[in-house]
């Protein structure tokens, strides 16, 4: 009987271009071939190239699951091939094509995807971290799901550098646990001017604006990140930001405290705040507790309450909510207590459906510096406001 022998990775090869056909139904199959291998052989390039770099070996190495894929080794050696093109239900570990190139037509056609596989355990702890990352809160389900497929885990230990100032960006990164300096060079000499808590990410400017690292991130005890490569991270966040950046260059142009930003400035807002939609009565923060963002209102209204002792019929002392101020469209909240770097000052709940821009506090520290001013003016004003409403009867928790 006559024996045919099939080389290594041909079986993978021409699954992964069917399945790839079989998800995008292009009209032309020989042209679509012709940019799948294409791409898969760019990627294979610029695979063995990360490969070559320690800092990215290391990263992908922690990212993988021991038990359902080649390792390091495989891909190192000559023989390797590039796994078959990574879709959602695919077990190997795909890394594709770099670049996305949004004006780039050929992209919305071809858009190969980075599949990390996961256990289930790794996916809860994922979606638990990535529940209130901001830049991921105007995805549409479907692309929410495709970075979730794209992200690898992270450990690091006390001390390691995961960003340094001035390298060129390689990795987006979510916080799942740890506590990271936030360090930037002041006339040559690194200068704490922040810290992550144990949530919030890192490392989008880079990679958003093609500019080299403008801080260190350094690990301040042992943690744990989600990373998300470039890559992916162009074609599903900043592909969005030009989405976001139409939908809300009109509102933002009309939002008083923003006005003396440059036009530049106030889109730098846009491509980094999130989205969130608060219900009826919704609590949307609380009085007393840690700050780590800042809302201006889109739509809808909300009330602004402070704790204040009352007298009782029994003329005993007590506690009650009264409403103090309310915020609608174009208005902000939440900014008293990042600038006077105090706990919540009063509690804020949502009146009728609201939705509010969010920025983090970090962005906010970054790009609303110049209207700190505007923001004290007003604060001023609120105590003189609060005077004339209760007299000197008040007294806020802190
Ligand atoms: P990146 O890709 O430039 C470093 O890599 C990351 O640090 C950066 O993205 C941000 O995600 C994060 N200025 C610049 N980057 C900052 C800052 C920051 N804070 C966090 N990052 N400032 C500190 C604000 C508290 C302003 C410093 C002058
Ligand atoms: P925050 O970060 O302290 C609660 O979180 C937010 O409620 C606070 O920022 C402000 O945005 C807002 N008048 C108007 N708005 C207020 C006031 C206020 N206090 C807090 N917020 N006050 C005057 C009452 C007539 C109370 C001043 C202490």
């Amino acid at each position: 009987m006559m024996s045919i022998e099939i080389p290594v990775g041909l079986k993978d090869m021409l699954q992964g271009y069917t399945v790839e056909v079989l998800r995008r139904r292009p009209t032309d199959l020989v042209e679509f071939a012709i940019q799948y291998f294409t791409r898969l052989q760019e990627s294979r390039k610029h695979d063995k190239h990360a490969i070559d770099s320690p800092v990215n070996s290391a990263r992908k190495g922690v990212a993988f699951d021991s038990n359902s894929f080649e390792s390091d080794e495989d891909e190192d050696s000559d023989d390797y091939m590039p796994p078959p093109t990574p879709n959602k239900y695919s077990r190997r570990v795909s890394v594709c094509a770099e670049a996305y190139n949004p004006d780039d037509d050929e992209d919305d056609d071809f858009e190969p995807r980075v599949v990390h596989p996961k256990s289930d355990e790794q996916r809860r702890r994922l979606q638990d971290a990535c529940r209130d990352i901001l830049l991921f809160k105007t995805l549409d389900q479907e692309q929410f799901s495709e970075v979730l497929d794209g992200m690898f885990e992270v450990l690091v230990k006390p001390q390691e550098h995961i960003i340094d100032q001035g390298d060129d960006g390689d990795n987006f990164y979510v916080i799942e646990r740890g506590v990271y300096d936030i360090v930037v060079l002041i006339d040559g000499v690194g200068k704490c001017v922040g810290k992550y808590d144990n949530k919030g990410s890192f490392g989008e400017l880079a990679l958003m604006y093609n500019t080299p690292r403008a801080a260190t991130i350094m690990a301040n005890q042992e943690g744990a990140l989600w990373g998300l490569d470039r890559a992916t991270f162009h074609r599903l966040i900043v592909k969005n930001n030009a989405k976001k950046r139409k939908m809300y260059e009109a509102f933002i142009e009309c939002v008083p405290l923003l006005k003396s930003l440059e036009l530049s400035e106030r889109m730098k807002i846009v491509d980094v705040v999130g989205m969130r939609v608060f219900r009826d009565g919704e609590c949307i923060l609380t009085q007393g507790d840690k700050a780590d963002c800042f809302y201006i209102v889109e739509s809808g209204e909300v009330k602004i309450m402070i704790i204040s002792k009352v007298g009782t019929k029994a003329g005993q002392q007590g506690n009650a909510e009264v409403e103090i101020a309310r915020c609608s469209r174009g208005q902000y909240f939440g900014e008293l207590a990042l600038v006077t770097n105090k706990p919540r000052a009063a509690s804020v709940y949502a009146v009728g459906v609201t939705k509010c821009l969010v920025i983090d506090i970090q962005a906010f520290e970054r790009l609303l510096g110049s209207c700190k001013e505007i923001m004290k003016r007003n604060i001023s004003q609120y105590e003189n406001q609060l005077v004339a409403l209760f007299g000197s009867s008040v007294d806020l928790k802190h």
